[in-house]
């Protein structure tokens, strides 16, 4: 069929809401969570989101709105890069602005673990848990997202959120063998979480460090970090349209995340 056939199809499946469009972005706000790290290591800290109005049809501007905006590359739902992490540093084409684009459409599959991580915050999702889910819903194919899904984004105050303890945060993660699995064995563009970051709370004591960051960007590939509406989505068959801001040698940005979803 030609392409222009398809695109035409497309469009009307979208008009008909055979196929439907589902938000996986959080608003950004002042009050969005930012990712706390060791303060007692010293680790720099990332600004939270904020608006500064220029103008609101007033004597600033009579017939405009607009504001200015500040937040590191890191906040609210957003894309890491693979030059985000010392790893990933020596590939090409790793940052915002020069990823290749293919990318930033692509098919995602949606792994469920709300059970484990609402019995255990410090859940880590293992080789052999990704594997009785592919025996389940089919093997995941390459060039795709894995997202993970948790239900976290449900959690009503930043306190929740983020879990904080005396020790750090106790936010579910990725056992490091399933990181080596999904970019060596299933050739993913990277993965997704509802999480503040890509690695569990507990990333700084694991071995190897942040082991999502260390070796998913190791391996040139990305994340998406602080998803939502991950309920809205199949296990496998949604289209991901994830692209980052195209800030030069970005290690990441705030973006919408929008998932293609054939309705049922
Ligand atoms: C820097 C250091 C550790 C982490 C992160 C950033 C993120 O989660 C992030 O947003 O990339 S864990
Ligand atoms: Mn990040």
């Amino acid at each position: 069929m030609p392409a222009q056939n398809t695109i035409t199809d497309l469009i009307q499946l979208l008009a008909s809401g055979t196929i439907r469009v589902v938000d996986l972005t959080r608003t950004l706000e002042a009050e969005t969570p930012i990712l706390q790290l060791p303060e007692e290591m010293g680790w720099g800290k990332s600004l939270p989101f904020s608006l500064e109005e220029i103008s609101r049809y007033d004597d600033r501007g009579p017939a405009w709105y607009w504001n200015n905006l500040s937040c590191g590359e890191h906040t609210g739902t957003h894309f890491d890069a693979p030059i985000h992490w010392v790893t990933g540093q020596e590939h090409e084409h790793h940052a915002t602005d020069s990823l290749p684009i293919e990318k930033f459409v692509a098919p995602a599959f949606v792994i469920d673990a709300v059970a484990e991580a609402a019995a255990d915050p410090d859940f880590l999702m293992t080789v052999d848990f990704v594997k009785a889910w592919e025996a389940q819903h089919g093997k995941i194919t390459p060039g795709a997202w894995v997202l993970y899904r948790t239900d976290w984004s449900k959690k009503t105050s930043n306190e929740d959120y983020l879990n904080m303890g005396e020790d750090g945060g106790h936010t579910p993660g990725w056992d490091p063998e399933t990181v080596k699995f999904l970019s060596q064995e299933r050739d993913v563009i990277g993965v997704g979480v509802e999480t503040v970051g890509t690695d569990a709370g507990i990333g700084p004591t694991q071995e190897p460090m942040f082991p999502c960051h260390n070796l998913m960007h190791g391996a040139n590939r990305c994340g998406l970090a602080s998803l939502c509406n991950l309920d809205q989505l199949p296990p496998a068959g949604a289209l991901l349209i994830a692209a980052p801001l195209k800030i030069k040698n970005g290690s990441g940005s705030p973006l919408r995340v929008l998932a293609l979803v054939p309705e049922q």
